[in-house]
């Protein structure tokens, strides 16, 4: 059974929209993400996951990956 969480990131190293809509990207095909967005003026992003198929640990190192620092609000 999935168990949905949903967190508000704080997102670091956005410089546009294409920035956030490349992370936006990345999330949403990130195994156990349900929902993903993330928004370029509030350098923010929002992520629900499956809490049995992925952790906030993973989402938050795919983030890394990006070349982008982001933490739990
Ligand atoms: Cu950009």
């Amino acid at each position: 059974m999935a168990q949905v969480k949903k967190v508000t990131l704080n997102i670091q190293g956005m410089h546009c929209n294409s920035c956030a809509s490349g992370i936006q990207m990345v999330l949403q095909s990130t195994d156990g993400v349900l929902n993903a967005s993330a928004n370029y003026d509030a350098k923010k992003g929002e992520v629900e996951f499956d809490e049995e198929r992925t952790n906030i640990d993973a989402i938050l190192k795919a983030i890394e990956q990006l070349g982008y620092k982001a933490m739990p609000q």
